[in-house]
Parts: structure tokens; sequence; C-alpha cells
């Protein structure tokens, strides 16, 4: 045969018998009675896992490549897997277990006669291909030893025992962005491994070794089993049907394993978890489960301990590679493939090395729980996204400025004061006697943040210009009371407070998946992540900070980034005594007054510009004819400033002004009017008490 040389058959010959003496002493302790009973609806009957080894591998190498017809005629009516669903098999009439004993041993003759046959492999039959078929019948029996093993540990039957080792934990690692070759094109791998390819991934964390018990004994302590928010829809409707309150067999500090109980080891990896157990468990460690090609880069790259220890549940449902072609048939891999199963990798303490390779994917129904499966956990690399890079900053920074400093009046948009120093600055202005507008938001969102959470039923909360999201810690709060906060994402331009506030939200809600956008509110508002449904909230006002004419384009833009029924909820500074509106501009510490001129800092600082910072002067003053507070910085001497950045040189005249910011105050009817001009449907309104600031929550219609 030309496919499979002389050595080979022996080595092939020699494994098969391997793998046969495995199958008999797996079952050789059990009686006739427990081979033959079903014990749970979701295994086979031993005894049917056993006559369908022999089945299998009649089908394939005595029928189909032998020519023979099968050794046992009702063997395709009893043994194919897919005629009759596990829970049914027991109802069958099987061979009994001498007689499918027996049935294997006439099959296994005439296979070793048909790899002996010195004409096999002439016609080049793929199937026969570096012996191909018989890598298929040695791993379908491998695999079904570890099927059986499932059952005999369901029904707690006598057997040596067995589970994984304990592997300790120790922290994970950081896997760089990049290609990962997955698959594999080994003689003996599945069609779903198929065909090798290269994919290119996100940089991402992974743990070094799989949760333990340990871990595990945390998660039920901390009420992981009755917290909603944990769980997917589709996990909490398996958790009430199931009531499981621990992974299958736990008792008292126990695990039950073969029959017996045994003290829980706390450094032995989990294991008869489900997918949505493994799915709630990630959640609450404010991490994920990883993809299934993210796996394979790890694990490919000797990154990950612990592999083979119990099978790792990822992220991915069941799918054909790109360029998948079923062989040697569609029912192997290919009517699996849809959202109905999830891939586990790596195997399991009960798996063959010739199955546990790095490549093999294993599928099941995310319920399934008395398979060896537990789960490794990972992260994103960096919650912070950044849309506006260092380069891009700086691109749009030269562009503003220089543009800017060459009209007339000179101006500067307002979202240059926020570096470090400028958020910094701002946070003290909110706590200013006569900055008014945070505490008088904060007073309505304590009111109504219950509301808000209901009326939006959002699971995922944006926050634009969030800052530092002191505020919105409120409807965090009312939305994860209300079980429904899932994932919270803020957008700033200040990348230095940004992060930290991420890293705060990520500590503060760990159920919460939290994601950091560094980008600009005039640019980038299509690229919010679109997962879950959103309340998006745009607070403190600084919708005020836009621009009059640029107001309607954010509003459109914003809607277009939506969909139909999310919520919008901004709050708006109202048109109020003018004297009242000027303190909280100017007030008597002087802390404005810093922040506007932190706007000629920054240009020092990132331009290299020689603004002295004494020579202006902060002047806000009320407008009363287009209603808004309007801020500049007024030149107390002539002067001349260089920007070596922009090979720049700008003259100040002496009281010339720099327009830095507007803050339109507005009127209830006006703001509504705009909304729905934008396409939102206004929903509600609160202001607090003294009638000084509004929240509005609309939905994009
Ligand atoms: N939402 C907070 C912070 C308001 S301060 C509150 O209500 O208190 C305004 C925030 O918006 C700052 O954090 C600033 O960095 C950010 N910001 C200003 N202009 C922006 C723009 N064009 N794009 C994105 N963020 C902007
Ligand atoms: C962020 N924004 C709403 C503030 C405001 O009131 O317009 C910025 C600010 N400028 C000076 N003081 C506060």
């Amino acid at each position: 045969m030309s496919s499979v040389s002389t050595d080979s058959r022996a080595a092939v010959a020699a494994q098969l018998a391997e793998a046969r003496a495995a199958t008999f002493a797996l079952l050789e302790p059990l009686s006739d009675d427990e081979l033959a009973r079903q014990w749970s609806p979701l295994q086979s009957p031993l005894v049917w896992d056993l006559a369908h080894i022999g089945h299998f591998e009649d089908a394939w190498i005595g029928q189909r490549v032998g020519g023979l017809s099968p050794v046992l005629e009702e063997g395709e009516e009893l043994y194919d897997a897919f005629r009759h669903a596990r829970d049914g098999r027991g109802g069958l009439p099987l061979l009994d277990p001498a007689a499918a004993r027996d049935y294997l041993c006439r099959v296994r003759n005439r296979s070793l006669a048909v790899l002996g046959d010195e004409s096999l492999g002439a016609e080049g039959d793929p199937l026969l291909e570096d012996g191909f078929v018989f890598g298929l019948v040695l791993q379908h029996e491998r695999q079904h030893v570890e099927t059986m093993l499932q059952t005999i540990a369901l029904a707690g039957l006598l057997h040596p025992g067995g589970g994984p080792r304990p592997v300790p934990g120790s922290g994970d690692v950081l896997v760089q962005a990049g290609p990962v070759r997955l698959g594999a094109d080994d003689a003996w791998a599945y069609d779903n491994e198929r065909p090798l390819h290269e994919r290119e991934l996100a940089a991402f964390r992974i743990d070094a070794t799989p949760v333990t018990n340990r871990d595990w004994v945390s998660f039920v302590g901390d009420g992981g089993y009755r917290r909603r928010e944990l769980w997917s829809d589709e996990g909490w409707a398996w958790r009430e049907a199931d009531g499981a309150e621990a992974p299958l067999g736990w008792g008292d500090g126990t695990v039950r394993r073969f029959g017996r109980d045994e003290p829980l080891d706390p450094d032995e990896p989990v294991q008869h978890v489900c997918f949505h157990e493994a799915e709630a468990f990630a959640r609450w460690s404010g991490a994920r489960l990883p993809t299934e090609e993210e796996w394979e880069k790890a694990a490919k790259a000797g990154l990950l301990r612990g592999i083979g220890e119990v099978w790792e549940w990822t992220a991915s449902p069941f799918v054909g590679y790109p360029g998948f072609r079923a062989f040697p048939y569609p029912e192997y891999s290919e009517v699996f493939f849809g959202d109905e199963y999830r891939v586990l990798r790596g195997g399991s303490w009960a798996t063959h090395p010739s199955v546990a390779r790095l490549s093999f994917r294993n599928w099941d129904f995310p319920i399934r729980r008395q398979i060896f499966a537990g789960l490794r956990l990972a992260r994103d690399a960096d919650p912070i996204a950044s849309l506006l890079g260092p380069g891009d900053r700086r691109a749009a920074l030269e562009a503003d400025v220089r543009e800017g400093l060459a009209s007339s009046p000179k101006r500067l948009p307002p979202k240059w004061h926020y570096d470090e120093e400028g958020s910094r600055l701002f946070g003290a202005i909110t706590q200013l006697p006569e900055y008014y507008l945070t505490r008088r938001e904060r007073e309505i969102l304590e009111a109504h943040a219950a509301d808000i959470a209901a009326a939006s039923g959002a699971d995922t909360l944006v926050e634009l210009g969030a800052g530092t999201s002191e505020k919105t810690r409120l409807l965090l709060d009312a939305l994860r009371a209300a079980g429904q906060l899932r994932r919270i994402v803020v957008l700033d331009v200040d990348e230095v407070t940004l992060r930290e506030s991420v890293a705060r939200l990520a500590a503060e809600y760990p159920a919460a998946e939290v994601k950091g956008v560094v980008g600009d509110l005039e640019r980038h508002l299509a690229e919010l992540p679109r997962e879950g449904r959103r309340l998006v909230c745009f607070l403190g006002s600084s919708i005020g900070n836009f621009d009059v004419e640029h107001r309607p384009r954010f509003l459109r833009a914003l809607r277009a980034a939506m969909a139909p029924g999310e919520s919008f909820l901004l709050g708006v500074d109202l048109v109020k005594d003018p004297g009242r509106l000027v303190a909280a501009y100017d007030d008597a510490a002087g802390v404005t007054a810093r922040f506007s001129l932190n706007l000629l800092s920054v240009l020092n600082d990132e331009l290299g510009a020689d603004f002295d910072l004494s020579t202006f002067e902060h002047v806000p003053r009320w407008d009363a004819g287009r209603e808004l507070m309007d801020i500049r910085l007024r030149s107390r001497e002539p002067q001349h400033v260089r920007i070596p950045a922009l090979d720049l040189e700008v003259d100040f005249a002496e009281g010339e002004e720099l327009h830095t910011e507007i803050s339109a105050k507005f009127r209830r009817e006006r703001i509504e009017a705009e909304l729905r001009e934008a396409g939102f449907e206004p929903r509600a309104w609160w202001t607090d008490e003294a009638g000084d600031f509004g929240l509005s929550l609309s939905a994009a219609v």
C-alpha cells in the first residue's frame, strides 16, 4: 500500500490493540446489569458505547475500506449515533455485554485483515492517506472511553477513581497582538481542525492556569449562583430550572467522585461546570472566557499550564474554519456547526494523549456538566480603545490651533482644556460654592436614577465626556440594583483621567464589563461599541460647550449611532439669574480662571509654545441675547507668542480676546425641540427642587 508503510501498519495494529485493552479494562469491574442500565438520560448505557465502538470500526474499515458486508446485520439500526438519542438507547434490543465484546473481537479481526492487505490504498483513496481511517477509528475508541468514564462517574460506579491533578494558580500572561496559525494539517487531524490557516488576533491576557476549586468556593460564597446580573438570560434560565448552587457533585467541602465523597482539593482545577456557570464565573471575576483562537494561540506558544486536566470551555460557538470541507463524512463535524454548541479545548485527565492535541476541538451544549470540563479566564489586554492615539491627538491639536489662531477673533476649541491638569481643575470647579451645576444634577439623579434605569431598560451605560464619572455612579448603582447592569463604556478625550476612571469602575462594578474609549465626541460617535441595550448619558451640561451651530450636528450624529428604542440622558444647565451664572464662572477662589488659563499651558506643554499665563486674564460674560456664558482670555499687553511645533508666531494686541469656551444655558422647550429635530423622542424631564438644572430622558426613534 502506498500510503501506509509496513512499519506504520505494525504501529497502527499495536495502537489499536492498546486502545482495545483500555476499553475492556475500563468495563471489566462492572456487572452485566451495570453495563446494560441507562443511568442517565444524558449518557448511553455503557454496553451501547461498547458495541458502538465496534460498529463504527466495522463501518469504516471492514465495510467502507474492505468492501465487506456488516458483521452485525442490525448494527446500523442499533448503533448508528444518529438513529436514536442517548436517552432512548436503554430501551433498544442491545447486544448483552458478552455478545458486544464478541462483536468487537470479530470486527477487530476483520480490521486487522484489511490493514494487512497488501493491495490496500492502491487506488489512492484519501481515507487511506497516511492511514487516516485507522486514526479515525482509534481516536473514536479513545473518545468513547472518556464518554464511558463520564457515565461511570455520573452513576457512581466502582472505579479506581481519578481526577485532575492540582495546578496551583499563578496569574496571567499577556499575548501580544499578531497572527496565530490555527488548526492542523497532521495526517490524523479531524476535518474541523482543517485547514491550517492564519488569523490576526488583538492582544489579550489569559490565565496561566485553569480556575481552581479555591476560586470557585469564593464564587459560591459571594452568592455567585444567586446573582442574576452575573448570568446570561439563557444561563439564568438553566440555573433556575436546574437549581444549581455549586458544581455537579459538590457537598460541604467535599466532591463526589465515582461514588465516594472526597475532600475538595483547593488547588485542583474545578470540573463539572457547564458553559453557563463558566461564563457567570468569568463575569464575576471581571474577566471573560477566551475564544478558542486565543486559547490555541496561547497554548501553541507554550504559555498555558495545566492543559489536559480539564476540558476548558471557550466563548466560541462550534463553526467551520474558512475553507472547511467535510471529511470523511458530514456527520463528524458539519452537522453540529452553529450557535448551539460551544467549543471546549485542551482535553481532560480522562482524555487520551492521541486526542488531546492543541488544535483538537471538542464541542458540547452549554448546559452540559457531566463532562470533565472547567475553564480558564481571559481578559482584553487593554480595556481602553484609543480612537485618538498620541499621533492623532497631536495632529488634531495642531490643526485646531493653526486654524483658531489665524481666525478673527482668535479662538480655540474648549476640548483642549482637558489634559490631566485641566481635568483636575474641572474636578475642583465642581466643589466650588458658586458652581451649583454638579450638585444640582446630582440631586436630580439621586431622586430619579431608579426611574431612569427602569424606563431605559438598559443593560449598558455609555457615558460621553465622562471625566471621572462621579455622578454616574448613581445611575450605575440603580442599574445594578435592578439586576440590569452588564456593560459600562466611558468616552473622553483625556486619556489619563479615563484610564484611572476605568480602573476604578472595574473594581467597583466587578460584574460589569468596563471599556474606555479615548475619542472626540465631534468625530467618533459612530465608533462607540454597540453591544447591549444602551443608555447613553451626556451629563454636566457639557452639551453647552459645543458651538451653538454644532449642536444639531452632534445630536444627529449621536442619533445615527444609536438603535431605535435606546435611551439618551442629557443634563442641561438652565437659564437663570445672570448674577448666579457669572459667579459660577468667576469664582472667588480663582479656580475657573486657572482652568481657563490651563488651555495655554496645554499649548506650552504639547506644542512648545511660550504663552506667559500671567499676561492673560479670564473674562466670563453673560450673553443675554444668545443665553450663554461667553468665556475668553484677554491679553493684558501687546505681545508676541511663538509656537515652534507649528512654526507659527502670533501677535496679541493689548486687550485682545481669545475665545476659549462657551457654556450655553437651556430652556426645556428649546432643548426638547432640538432633540426631536435630531430623531429623539423626549420621554421624561426632571429638575432639581430649585429648578436650576434639567435632566432630559429621551428615546431614539
Ligand atoms: N461628565 C462629567 C465631566 C464633565 S467635564 C461631569 O458631568 O462632571 C467635560 C468632560 O468632557 C471632560 O472630561 C473632557 O475631557 C470631556 N470632553 C470635552 N470635550 C470633549 C470632546 N470633544 N470629546 C470627548 N470628550 C470631551
Ligand atoms: C464641562 N462643562 C459643562 C463646564 C461648564 O460649566 O460649561 C466647563 C466649565 N468651564 C468653566 N467652568 C466649568
